[in-house]
């Protein structure tokens, strides 16, 4: 097979690796409030309050590493590219799990963990392990303007231009541990769709946008995504 190929993945591909959903029943989301720590105002009001989440979210990950599926992906672009096709993996999560097993055309479209952004030089930067309000930059040296690198609610997410250019020429999507339910990835499918491809979704359970989708493998993502790739 080849062609070009777009893949979505999710919080759920992570979930074997320790990281916690989002709105699984014991997903972050279900334990802490969005709105008042993923959101810009939030980061206004309160911004101790939001270092400290994204603090210990970098902890967690510090310990994290990549699954069969992560290395079953980097396996298939390799191979995919090597047969000619086009490849794009497109990741929501911002845990680096995918480029420890070795994929290297990916782009987070939500943002990273590991790095952080200062609001002004604009400098993005990795992150010390524990970022605080009165952290300086490391380039123009102000404290008090770092902040994650990661997207909130109502942001814009990062490299839109490229993912949507893609999708509009992708011949097989497929979107992995994701609910569908967060935009503008949730409305990746129906664009790959009307582009003419073929819609894989490879997840635990049913989802918002299953009835897109042309495929379904149903089942936790170490084991699917291997045996789909093989
Ligand atoms: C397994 C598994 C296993 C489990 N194997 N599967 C009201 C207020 C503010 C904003 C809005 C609003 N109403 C609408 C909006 C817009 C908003 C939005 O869509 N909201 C919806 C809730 C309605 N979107 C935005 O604000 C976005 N920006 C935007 O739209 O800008 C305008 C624009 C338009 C068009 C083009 C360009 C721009 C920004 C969204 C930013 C999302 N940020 C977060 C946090 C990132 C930082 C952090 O990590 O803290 O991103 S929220 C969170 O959700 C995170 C994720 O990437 C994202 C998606 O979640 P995901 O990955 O799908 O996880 P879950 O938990 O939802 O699902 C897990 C799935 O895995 C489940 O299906 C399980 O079954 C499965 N699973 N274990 C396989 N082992």
């Amino acid at each position: 097979m080849t062609g070009s190929l777009v893949i979505l993945t999710g919080a759920g591909i992570s979930a074997e690796s320790g990281l916690g959903t989002f709105r699984d029943t014991d997903g972050l989301w279900a334990k802490f409030d969005w709105q008042a720590l993923a959101t810009p105002e939030a980061f206004a009001a309160e911004p101790f309050k939001v270092h400290e989440f994204y603090n210990a979210r970098r902890a967690n990950l510090a310990t994290a590493r990549p699954h069969a599926a992560h290395a079953a992906l980097a396996r298939l672009e390799r191979d995919w590219l090597a047969r000619g096709g086009d490849f794009l993996l497109v990741t929501q999560n911002v845990d680096d799990l995918h480029e420890q097993a070795g994929s290297q055309r990916l782009v987070h479209m939500h943002g990273e963990l590991k790095k952080m952004r200062c609001e002004a030089c604009h400098t993005v930067a990795t992150a010390s392990d524990e970022i605080g309000t009165d952290t300086p930059c490391p380039r123009c040296r102000q404290p008090g303007f770092l902040r994650p690198h990661v997207v909130w609610f109502g942001e814009i997410p990062l490299e839109m231009d490229l993912i949507f250019q893609a999708l509009e020429s992708c011949t097989h999507f497929v979107a992995i541990g994701t609910s569908g339910t967060v935009y503008p990835a949730a409305g990746f499918s129906e664009i790959a769709r009307r582009a003419g491809a073929h819609l894989t979704e490879i997840n635990l359970a049913e989802t918002d946008t299953s009835p897109v989708f042309d495929s379904h493998i149903t089942g936790p993502a170490s084991a699917a995504v291997p045996a789909w790739v093989e």
